[in-house]
């Protein structure tokens, strides 16, 4: 049989080619297709990042896999949390709640789940167009070719932490602005410039992790057929190696290692409190939870809170972000 499939890695950039049958079921490699869905799988943070480098990439979360978001978890949860520690998430005055809001997103992208953890904590009703990474049709309208995108009533947002710090000032215009040196705007950027460039090389640091991280994104994002059964294979082996430059480029010796890490460095963070917030989650604990969030019951996830002290902040904040306020397109 035919090699099925040979990765060419170039300038960081990976390409698929495919032989044999995988070659003649699919044209995602023979076309801008491949390249398309490699950059969905991966992370970028560029615009957070005063050096335009990007970060890669991450799958859903476990949450997802229930119905959108707090799901399958929630029963988790309950086991988990005392009644005595269930955590109320904010929900708005009906006068301040946003009438029409749309999330253009990817099921597994950390920044888009970032958006949902503020949205579900805020119960702002929100619908989901799940866009194809591949022909990203949904969002051709789009100057920006990323996700998430956000519509407010008919007012276009960009970049999850503006999209976020624009949210923030709608509901709440005394809420701190961003970069204001506060502990949470800190925070926040920690995120955006630290945390999520962990998630890759841990998510794809094998072929099994690799596997099981695409099998999730391709059961779970708006992909065709055939797409579906080519991404899952062509998509782990590409971002194994993928990952490995990942390491190099923010000089990760171990993965693992520097997860537990950056794990330890927000609990350490935390300093006792429930939330950075104190009694109630601000932005950054927010932020923390949604890139998390996608990898949270994946094998990385699992090691994250089994290694480190974050597992019990974390079942608080599924506590208070509690249910999805998604409702249906
Ligand atoms: N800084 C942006 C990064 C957004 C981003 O890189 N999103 C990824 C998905 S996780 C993306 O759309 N990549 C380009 C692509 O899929 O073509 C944010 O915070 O929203």
């Amino acid at each position: 049989m035919r090699r099925a499939q040979q990765l060419i890695l170039l300038n960081g950039r990976a390409a698929v080619s495919a032989g044999g049958s995988l070659a003649s079921s699919t044209p995602i490699h023979t076309n801008n297709n491949w390249y398309n869905l490699q950059q969905a799988a991966t992370l970028y943070s560029s615009s957070n990042r005063s050096d335009g480098s990007r970060s890669h990439w991450l799958p859903l979360s476990n949450s997802v896999a229930g119905r959108y978001g707090g799901g399958v978890f929630a029963g988790a949860v309950s086991f988990s949390v005392l009644a005595s520690d269930v955590y109320a998430k904010e929900p708005l005055p009906l006068d301040l709640r946003p009438k029409d809001v749309v999330l253009f997103q990817y099921e597994a992208c950390p920044f888009c789940n970032k958006v949902k953890a503020f949205l579900d904590y805020y119960d702002i009703p929100y619908k989901v167009v799940e866009v194809n990474p591949i022909s990203k049709k949904e969002i051709k309208w789009s100057e920006y070719k990323k996700v998430p995108i956000l519509t407010v009533d008919g007012e276009n947002l960009v970049d999850s932490s503006d999209i976020i710090n624009k949210m923030s000032q709608k509901i709440c215009p005394t809420h701190s602005i961003p970069d204001d040196g506060t502990e949470e705007s800190k925070w926040r950027r920690w995120v955006d410039d630290h945390l999520v460039h962990m998630l890759s090389p841990n998510i794809y640091r094998n072929p099994s992790e690799a596997l099981e991280s695409f099998d999730y994104i391709t059961s779970h994002g708006n992909f065709s057929f055939t797409e579906r059964v080519t991404a899952k294979y062509a998509g782990a082996v590409a971002m194994y190696f993928v990952s490995k430059k990942l390491k190099k480029k923010y000089n990760i010796v171990d993965e693992r290692a520097a997860l537990y890490e950056a794990a330890e460095i927000w609990v350490e963070a935390l300093n006792g409190r429930n939330f950075l917030g104190g009694s109630k989650p601000n932005l950054a604990d927010l932020a923390v939870f949604g890139v998390l969030r996608p990898i949270r019951y994946l094998r990385s996830g699992k090691d994250m809170v089994e290694h480190t002290r974050i597992g019990e902040w974390y079942t608080r904040m599924e506590s208070a972000v509690g249910e999805s306020s998604r409702i249906a397109a």
